[in-house]
């Protein structure tokens, strides 16, 4: 059986400890390394050697009892939940390791939710059992009271009681594993039948332990296992716990299909993607198709389906694959559905994508929500310097580097602060280049007050596209969705394709401060091309003309993103960091007073609470404690002085117009947004 395990958490919970003794246990590795040694397996990176944090999550590889598993070691900086959550799409299980001294965290609920977004069946590890102030018993009351009151804790899970590292050995091929009494009736809870047998008295441990599996599986139940990753307690019994409780069921003998999880360039600059296999199996030389614009287009027109076409897949043979366990690799000639490799040969596929038989991508949760420039030495090659960018960004689409052409600058897109130092030591390490960063800018994103029809019109000599779209407000966070109502008499099924092509294929620019449009839902409702003088491009001018003049007719709205926090301070400052939340625009609920410490939820502006975290640490002595989750986009808090600040002339957007073009006696002629509807050549609908 093969098995892909992720370790999440958050920092310095002891996640990349907790892998490598897991690593070192199934002799995986020989020695054990410790991240403040700076010679932990996982943690392979310099830069994270040095910071002694994770940053890039890397996968170690071992067998035990006859599977085969794969150990993802994810990062724990909320800077760095972009590649976590590339890691999670892969996963099978996850562990979610939580401090006994720090407990619950707010990152940790980011993570739990996430999980739960993506399915995946969850474990938890309360870990430093060791410490100082370490309390088993809180920290499982705060996993039930703040992500799940499915949890059970498992004990001891070995018949003979006492378990020591040579107890390793004989596990292998044995089915030990014991339920206590009240694991037995917690779990009878979940069904009738089990508890109908469970009060008749009348139960085999099997039958329950079979039920657990599944439960476990079905992300019903979630259990719980305790200890002390450094001190290597409770690591082994943790290890049978995984073994005996989880399965999966991967297909070979199907065509292949995998994810794209990520991908890296190796030492000579070659592009390595990581895939995980989820059927059929993949050899060197073997080809594999991916992308094609029309995945990404979300088509809801029953009818289109059987005729839809695949514009722009591309083949790609795999001309080698490496199974990676840290940093080092062994070249295989196959691999099969449940494995995690590294191929090369594959040139522009990016973290998310389906290959194969699987079409559909992933869409992403986490998302930057700062903005920086590139600030380099003018002696540097401005091409070259974008070129080293462009690398990073395939590693990390989140990254989205821009050039921007009016302002001469490279834009970059992040999570926070730190992951800014960081890209500075990769830059220096990779490239040579040495950068420094402009400050930190809000990503401001504008969406639709209300309903709107736009129409584009592009006919000059020679030429002829034109579009109308409906344009309706979505809820927060639902991005662009586009359906197609156009009927196959006015538009053939390739152009109406190449429509919603258009609306995914870039970010598309607001009228306020040109941030780019979300929330809102694109409808092709009518088009017309010209048998003779339709050509590549034309249908895009129309469709941008479209979007812009539906824009022009209504009221934007501007969104800004905002973070959930959890700040705790002792009760002494709860006057100071009321009244500070209210400064910094934020809400709150009513605070929770625990002894001589409160406790207060609430959210706000990124713009205003992302330095908060110094001055919580200033004014408490360091005593304090903020946590920042990020909670999406919502109506921004003063949105009157940004768009003055950021003083966009939609008239001079090089981009964008809402002008269309029409064409009489041979001669095109513009025709503005306001008087370009009378002009249309399809008749033009109510909104
Ligand atoms: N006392 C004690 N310390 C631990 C334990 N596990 C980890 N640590 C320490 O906690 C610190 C962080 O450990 P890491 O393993 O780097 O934690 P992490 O979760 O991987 O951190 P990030 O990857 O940066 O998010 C290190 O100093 C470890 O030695 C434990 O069980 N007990
Ligand atoms: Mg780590």
């Amino acid at each position: 059986m093969k098995k892909t395990i992720g370790v999440l958490a958050h920092v310095d919970a002891g996640k990349t400890t907790f892998s490598e003794q897991i690593l070192f246990h199934t002799n995986s590795i020989r020695s054990r390394g410790r991240v403040d040694h700076k010679d932990a397996f996982l943690d392979s990176h310099s830069i994270e050697r040095q910071r002694g944090i994770t940053v890039f999550s890397d996968q170690g590889v071992f067998e035990f009892n006859d599977s085969t598993y794969y150990l993802v070691d994810t990062p724990g900086h909320i800077d760095f939940s972009t590649e976590m959550e590339r890691a999670i799409q892969i996963m099978d299980y996850a562990i979610i390791i939580v401090s006994s001294v720090e407990g619950v965290q707010g990152h940790t609920k980011t993570v739990w939710n996430l999980l739960r977004r993506y399915n995946i069946p969850t474990i938890f590890f309360i870990n430093k059992l060791d410490r100082v102030g370490a309390d088993k018993e809180r920290v499982l009351e705060e996993i039930k009271r703040d992500l799940t009151k499915d949890v059970c804790y498992i004990e001891n899970n070995f018949i003979n009681g006492e378990c020591n590292e040579n107890k390793i050995n004989d596990l292998i091929n044995s089915d030990e594993f014991v339920l206590s009494e009240e694991l037995i009736e917690f779990i009878s809870e979940y069904e009738d039948e089990l508890l109908e047998k469970y009060l008749e008295g009348t139960y085999d441990s099997k039958l329950w332990f079979e039920k657990l599996k599944v439960f476990i599986k079905e992300n019903r139940v979630f259990p719980c296992f305790g200890g002390s990753a450094l001190q290597d307690t409770g690591i082994v019994e943790f290890l049978n716990a995984i073994d005996k409780l989880t399965y999966t069921n991967y297909y070979e003998n199907e065509k292949f299909s995998g994810r794209v999880y990520k991908i890296r360039h190796d030492e000579n600059g070659k592009r390595l993607t990581f895939i995980k296999a989820l059927t059929g199996t993949l050899k060197v030389r073997d080809e594999i198709n991916y992308g094609g614009e029309m995945q990404e287009i979300l088509i809801l027109d029953g009818d289109i389906n059987n005729e839809e076409t695949n514009i722009g897949e591309v083949i790609e043979k795999v001309s080698s694959i490496r199974i990676y366990n840290g940093s080092k690799f062994r070249a295989v000639d196959s691999v099969n559905a449940g494995d995690l490799f590294a191929v090369s040969g594959i040139s522009r596929a990016i973290s998310g994508d389906g290959l194969g038989t699987l079409k559909e991508k992933t869409h992403y949760e986490m998302v930057p929500t700062l903005m920086s420039k590139v600030i380099f030495h003018k002696d540097c090659n401005v091409q070259e310097v974008l070129g080293y960018f462009k690398v990073l960004e395939a590693e990390d689409p989140s990254l989205n580097i821009v050039w921007n052409e009016a302002l001469q600058e490279i834009h970059v897109h992040i999570m926070g602060k730190i992951q800014l130092e960081v890209l500075k030591d990769v830059a220096l390490e990779r490239f040579n280049l040495k950068i420094e960063f402009g400050p930190c800018q809000i990503l401001y994103k504008e969406t639709i007050s209300e309903n709107t029809i736009g129409c584009g019109h592009f006919e000059p000599l020679r030429h002829y596209a034109e579009v109308h779209l409906k344009l309706e407000p979505l809820p927060r966070n639902s991005g662009i969705v586009f359906e197609n109502k156009c009927h196959a008499d006015n538009l053939t099924v390739g152009y109406r394709n190449l429509v919603g092509t258009h609306i995914f294929e870039r970010e598309h620019h607001g009228l306020l401060t040109g941030s780019s449009l979300t929330d809102m839902k694109v409808t092709l409702l009518i088009g017309r091309a010209h048998n003779k003088h339709t050509c590549g491009g034309d249908f895009r001018e129309a469709t941008f003309r479209a979007l812009r003049q539906g824009l022009e007719k209504i009221e934007s709205v501007l969104l800004e993103p905002y973070y959930k926090f959890i700040i705790e301070v002792s009760s002494d400052y709860i006057g100071r960091v009321l009244s500070d939340i209210q400064r910094l625009s934020g809400t709150f609920e009513p605070a929770q007073i625990e002894e001589d410490k409160v406790i207060i939820n609430g959210r706000g502006p990124v713009a205003t609470f992302m330095d908060y975290s110094m001055e919580v640490v200033a004014f408490t002595k360091g005593k304090g404690s903020i946590s920042l989750i990020y909670d999406g986009y919502d109506i921004c808090h003063n949105s009157e002085e940004v768009i003055e600040n950021i003083g966009y002339n939609k008239n001079a957007d090089i981009e964008y117009t809402s002008t269309s073009v029409f064409c009489s006696h041979g001669q095109g002629y513009l025709v503005p947004w306001d008087k370009a509807d009378e002009a249309m050549h399809c008749e033009v609908a109510e909104s």
